[in-house]
């Protein structure tokens, strides 16, 4: 299956896809997911989000006025091994590091299940990113930031003004396709080389720039960075599309989901070290301690010496 013609295609080799990263800033790795993981997964994410709905624990929405179309099951981390096990996947010891670089951190892992009658606008992962300044120039501080903050320009258009510098990619993506993702069922629509534009999409200003739908078969990967502008696609079809996101940011920002706190301890207890490292309890260059900067890891529950006088 293909993508439309000059944009990424699907693919095995990964030195293409982290040209196509680097390019368009996207890329399809073709059968990531055997077709016995794409079953174990889609079957675990039904099961959990039909749990969360009968219990009126779901979380929904995109559709008209927000309605909740869209059901969205988060902290996958806690929803099982067949989840987490993705997080061990070449895509992101690969894809993932060629976007941020060594280290990196978990934001968030979620999945979206985009029903019949949904879609959401186009946005980035990193809109919180400051932007480059010129010196004195006036800017929002950083901390005084929403997503309201970003007027975007119609891409490839009249008014298009190109940014001379930019902020680098420091979040990355994965979206880990469970089901074909079709023109018809709201595949992720993303707008090609728009990580290079320097600028964030507008809901209005923006709202017909030309975007692309990642048309791909279950069991796909797509590789995206954090400043691509991308949506889920309007879902036209009688069917839901699945889809988990494994979210990563570089160790420098705060993760989008709290996962030292939120974390179940018997899933922390079997934890790998480099599950560990994604998760937050890895101190990087001193931050994310408690007390001493010099011990690699914090314990789940771990609190600080408090206060003390000699005996
Ligand atoms: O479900 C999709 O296609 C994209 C979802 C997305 O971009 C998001 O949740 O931020």
């Amino acid at each position: 299956m293909k993508t439309t013609d000059g944009f990424p295609n699907l693919t095995t080799d990964y030195a293409l896809a982290a040209a196509n990263l680097d390019e368009f800033g996207y890329c399809l790795i073709e059968n990531a997911l055997s077709a016995e993981e794409v079953i174990g997964l889609r079957s675990r994410l039904e099961e959990q989000a039909a749990g969360e709905k009968q219990r009126g624990l779901a979380s929904e929405d995109a559709g008209p006025n927000d309605t909740g179309v869209n059901q969205r099951v988060w902290f996958l981390v806690n929803k099982g091994k067949v989840f987490r096990d993705l997080l061990h996947h070449k895509v992101v010891k690969t894809l993932v590091k060629h976007i941020l670089g060594d280290e990196f951190l978990l934001s968030s892992f979620t999945a979206n299940i985009a029903k019949p009658g949904g879609v959401m606008g186009l946005h980035t992962d990193q809109w919180w990113m400051p932007k480059p300044v010129q010196p004195l120039q006036d800017a929002v501080k950083p901390g005084s930031m929403t997503g309201a903050h970003f007027r975007g320009r119609r891409l490839g258009r009249e008014g298009a003004v190109p940014s001379k510098s930019m902020s680098p990619a420091v979040a990355c993506n994965i979206m880990w396709m469970l089901t074909d993702f079709t023109e018809e069922n709201g595949a992720t629509h993303v707008v090609p080389r728009s990580h290079l534009s320097g600028m964030q999409p507008d809901v209005d200003l923006d709202k017909d720039v030309e975007s692309i739908p990642a048309v791909a078969p279950a069991g796909t990967a797509m590789v995206f960075e954090g400043r691509l502008w991308h949506s889920t696609g309007s879902n036209v079809s009688d069917a839901s599309r699945l889809g988990a996101l494994s979210y990563f940011c570089a160790p420098q920002f705060r993760q989008q989901e709290n996962l030292t706190v939120g974390t179940d301890p018997a899933v922390l207890r079997d934890a790998p070290p480099e599950l560990l490292g994604l998760l937050g309890f890895k101190v990087w260059q001193g931050y994310g301690r408690i007390e001493s900067p010099k011990c690699e890891f914090i314990s789940p529950g771990q609190t600080s010496l408090g206060e003390l006088a000699p005996e």
